[in-house]
């Protein structure tokens, strides 16, 4: 059995598919269709009873929650990350729990402010703006901090990095998103250049239609086929 990637584009799944195709591994990707609200059925909630993409299927069972797949690929297969016994691990297991726990989070709430106060909108502003003001915070200390987590060879940590950067140009589609400019961050900007390089990003860039420079300048994705939101 190979792996069976569930994604939509432009999602949090794109960054295991930049895991998996910089691993060389196999893998086969099954569409989330986000119009029809997919990611609520039954069926795509036995598999992540979160309701949330991405979902990895493995040999070993289902796996669910972006830093726990990336973890779990880097420690299975090698050549993503510092190695278990690596000298860098630990500091660099610290930024990686950083991003999953704190600025995904803070992302996510920024997205779907809908979800965590309720209708009002001037409520879902208020908590925006907030949240914008502690990303440009969190993000000042990841770049700070880049000598714990940029190691010579791309980890995982870099594609979960230029993918939360790549989502803070973008979205909310419909609201000022002037609050963040990636020159303000040299170490993440470098990031996002080592990653548009690598020849996985040319086939995420063709997978999922996010044009020539989807990490230092994004813009709007042009999937060939699905929905990101
Ligand atoms: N903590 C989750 C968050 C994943 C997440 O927010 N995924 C978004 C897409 S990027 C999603 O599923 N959105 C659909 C929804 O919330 O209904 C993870 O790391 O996997």
């Amino acid at each position: 059995m190979t792996y069976v990637l569930h994604f939509a584009p432009d999602n949090a799944s794109l960054i295991v598919r930049l895991a998996l195709d910089h691993a060389g591994l196999p893998y086969q990707t099954r569409l989330v269709d986000r119009a029809a609200r997919a990611q609520e059925t039954a069926a795509y909630r036995a598999l992540n009873p979160n309701g949330l993409i991405p979902t990895l299927e493995t040999p070993h069972g289902v796996l669910f929650e972006t830093g726990a797949i990336l973890l779990w690929l880097a420690d299975t297969h090698g050549g993503l990350g510092p190695a278990p016994d690596d000298p860098g691990r630990g500091n660099w297991l610290k930024w990686l729990f950083f991003v999953a726990n704190t600025v995904h989070p803070a992302l996510r709430m920024t997205f779907y402010p809908d979800k965590y106060t309720g209708t009002d909108r001037r409520d879902q502003a208020r908590l925006r703006q907030h949240l914008q003001t502690q990303l440009a915070d969190h993000l000042s200390r990841l770049n700070d901090a880049a000598a714990d987590w940029q190691h010579n060879a791309p980890t995982v940590l870099d594609f979960y990095i230029a993918a939360c950067l790549r989502w803070c140009v973008l979205y909310p589609v419909d609201t000022d998103r002037s609050w963040f400019d990636l020159s303000s961050y040299p170490a993440l900007h470098a990031t996002c250049l080592r990653v548009e390089t690598l020849p996985a990003c040319a086939m995420l860039m063709r997978a999922e239609g996010l044009g020539d420079t989807p990490f230092t300048a994004p813009r709007a994705p042009t999937p060939p086929y699905g929905s990101a939101t």
